[in-house]
């Protein structure tokens, strides 16, 4: 390695193990880089100092930075970095915002002084945010004066918090960068193997893993896949919406325009709909987002102008053909899909426009190697399915971590995805590698079952994957969003099964479909298929239970539950209930035992409050199986959400399989300081 710049040596310190690193490949000269490199310097001073100062970089609704004006952001802020804040080279900045100019101004700023940036998504929780305060030993941080609060209870939760700046709202950075002076700052002369970014997974299972990035390779995913796949020129303007604490919008809002010395349009929202107002408004030539949004996008394009796009650029998760059909339809335009990852920075599978092959990924990305391996790293014959295993110019290097053994084998990085490669040389995306259902000794890809039902018109959305099965050992089950206009019902399934068997391989049909108003997704976008696993598992656990409810309870319930025709049976509630009686109902009942004491957390409490119904509702000669309905107060949706698991079982161990109608609100504060949960009930004793 080259000599580091780092006064703080933590990141070389905590890099892998030498023998545990993956082998860097840089047979294209065009990534070949100087042993001294900033790569600050790299995307914006160049441009600067080769008279393109005046050239617009970052755009917005509020102001369109120049790359001058960029630089002397850029410039203000690194002084205060070291000046006012005491950051020596090597240590590590936290950096929380939405996507605006400031964000990408602070990531150079640290770069430029030498640090590292660690980018967080700004929607995280405290305890998300104090996870890489500790993990990457977070010495300074800047962050936007709105996301203050969550910024702040993370500091709390840490022993050494960093030394912390906001900056607009109630923040004081601006006036600090505002001192005389402050305009200039000499790059530190970093190597080009020093890190200067730690990249964060979105950690779909088990806890984050940092992955370190030295300034070549900022530069080298740039010259290998925008260089040679994207082609842009400095006559582009980027937009698009994944976070800039996702390499995926890093490198694709960031990187890949200043590289050539184009512009770009940075949203702080970015959904679908404020997405398409923007490009009419901005009048964008690329765009970056996630297969989703460009499926969320296609009704809503006779009302925007997107004409002005040349490149639609499709990550993160595969890309149905359906979505690409679709979206070339409607815009003429070719979704260019790519497989990337956050450990080896940005995409090394992709394909130029005219070399598309609809429902590939591509091919390997010009300086990345691609190979399909078994689970001893030996190569597959083309056409049959294995492990995705690549290298190239960059590479995974988690921040000390045991899973780095897991991710480099034999010097190829493991993405953990199924692939196939066909006799052309094109890698075509089965699933992640634990997603294959196996079903009655058949192995099944959910993504393939996926895209079949996605080309039924009423599907909007799906997410398919095992569900253990006594008979089957696995049952191949759909999640389904329908587009608006569409109702379930038994005959939309039937429909949606003879489709899908029309369309693949018969034996590939789910046999159970559930109908969801959303599916679970990380933030980074992602379908989260280990949740929807979950979902599975306890419809599984549910499903004996099903022909039973409501009028087949242990105490046979006196009630008629209402069910319109065709409805599918609601689990764990009741559409509507007709009852004739006496009227008993209790007031917000909150989860404090006799002592007036509540236990500490969601479950708990929920518990106890479901119990003091239970005793409310005795008290005056009611059941479980009189009840009609529950309103649930709650202070916090996601914890509602997380313990769904649980819950089904907890409220079956105190009210049985009686499953009244059922509303959930989440409130703003309860009265109750500690309650995290309040319920109201209604019963009718039958007369
Ligand atoms: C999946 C895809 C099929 C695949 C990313 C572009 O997604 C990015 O990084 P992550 O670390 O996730 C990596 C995993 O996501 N995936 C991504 N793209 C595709 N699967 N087709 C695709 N086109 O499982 C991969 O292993 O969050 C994407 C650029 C930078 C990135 N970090």
């Amino acid at each position: 390695m080259h000599p580091s710049a780092h006064i703080d040596s933590f990141t070389r310190d905590n890099l892998p193990p030498l023998a545990q690193q993956p082998p860097l490949i840089f047979t294209r000269p065009e990534l070949h880089y100087p042993d001294r490199l900033n790569a600050a310097v790299a995307f914006i001073d160049q441009h600067v100092s080769a008279g393109h100062g005046d050239a617009p970089c970052l755009i917005s609704a509020l102001e369109t930075l120049t790359y001058a004006q960029v630089q002397e952001r850029v410039n203000r802020i690194a002084n205060v970095l070291v000046r006012d804040m005491g950051m020596v080279a090597g240590n590590r900045v936290l950096l929380r915002s939405a996507n605006n100019a400031m964000m990408v101004a602070a990531v150079f700023a640290v770069i430029k002084a030498g640090g590292v940036a660690v980018c967080t998504m700004p929607m995280l929780r405290a305890k998300e945010i104090a996870y890489p305060l500790g993990k990457a030993k977070i010495s300074h941080a800047l962050c936007d004066g709105r996301l203050r609060d969550e910024m702040e209870k993370a500091r709390a939760e840490i022993v050494t918090p960093p030394r912390t700046l906001y900056w607009g709202e109630g923040g004081s950075l601006e006036s600090l960068m505002s001192q005389p002076g402050y305009a200039q700052f000499t790059a530190v002369d970093t190597a080009q193997d020093d890190v200067c970014l730690i990249g964060f997974t979105s950690g779909t299972t088990g806890e984050p893993k940092g992955t370190m990035h030295y300034h070549r390779d900022l530069l080298a995913i740039c010259d290998a896949y925008a260089g040679h796949v994207l082609q842009p020129t400095a006559a582009d303007r980027f937009i698009g919406s994944p976070p800039l604490a996702f390499t995926f919008g890093l490198g694709g809002l960031v990187l890949f325009p200043l590289r050539v010395g184009a512009s770009t349009v940075l949203l702080e929202a970015a959904a679908p709909d404020k997405l398409l107002e923007a490009i009419a408004r901005f009048k964008p030539t690329i765009c970056f987002t996630a297969p989703t949004a460009y499926r969320a996008m296609l009704p809503w394009l006779g009302e925007h102008d997107i004409t002005s796009l040349r490149r639609c650029v499709s990550a993160g998760e595969a890309l149905p053909v359906a979505t690409f059909e679709a979206w070339k339809t409607a815009t003429g335009m070719a979704l260019m899909d790519g497989i990337g990852a956050t450990e080896m920075l940005h995409i090394f599978i992709s394909a130029p426009e005219d070399r598309i092959r609809p429902g590939s990924t591509g091919l390997p990305v010009p300086g990345y190697e691609a190979a399909v391996v078994d689970e001893h790293g030996v190569p597959v014959p083309d056409g049959s399915v294995g492990r995705l295993a690549v290298r190239g110019p960059t590479g995974c290097r988690y921040l000390a971590d045991e899973r780095q053994s897991a991710y480099v084998m034999n010097g190829w990085n493991i993405t953990g995805d199924s692939y196939l490669r066909d006799s052309d040389g094109y890698f075509w995306y089965q699933a992640r590698s634990d997603d294959m259902i196996i079903s009655a000794g058949y192995n099944i890809a959910g993504p393939e079952v996926e895209c079949s039902l996605l080309r039924h018109p009423a599907v909007a959305e799906c997410g398919v994957v095992g569900q253990p099965d006594n008979e089957r050992g696995m049952i191949v089950k759909a999640y389904v969003v329908l587009k608006p206009g569409n109702e379930p019902s038994a005959v939309l399934t039937k429909t949606l099964q003879d489709f899908v068997k029309a369309d693949i391989a018969p034996y590939k049909y789910p046999r159970a479909i559930a109908y969801v108003a959303a599916l679970p997704r990380t933030n980074t976008g992602k379908l989260q298929r280990f949740e929807l696993r979950r979902m599975a598992k306890d419809d599984a656990a549910r499903a004996p239970i099903l022909e039973h409810e409501i009028s087949m309870t242990a105490t046979p319930n006196p009630h008629q539950a209402l069910l319109p025709e065709g409805w599918p049976r609601p689990r764990g509630y009741s559409n509507g209930i007709l009852a004739r009686g006496t009227f008993l109902v209790t007031g917000g009942v909150v989860g404090w035992d006799n002592a007036g004491v509540f236990p500490p957390g969601f479950l708990p409490q929920v518990k106890q409050t479901l119990l003091n119904i239970r005793d409310i509702l005795q008290a005056g000669g009611a059941g479980p199986e009189h009840l009609v309905r529950l309103t649930w107060y709650v202070t916090d949706i996601e914890a509602y959400r997380a313990s769904l698991g649980e819950l089904g079982p907890l409220y079956r161990a105190v009210f049985g399989r009686n499953f009244p109608t059922m509303a959930l609100v989440q409130v703003v504060a309860l009265v109750e300081p500690a309650a995290l949960v309040e319920i109201e009930a209604t019963a009718v004793i039958a007369s």
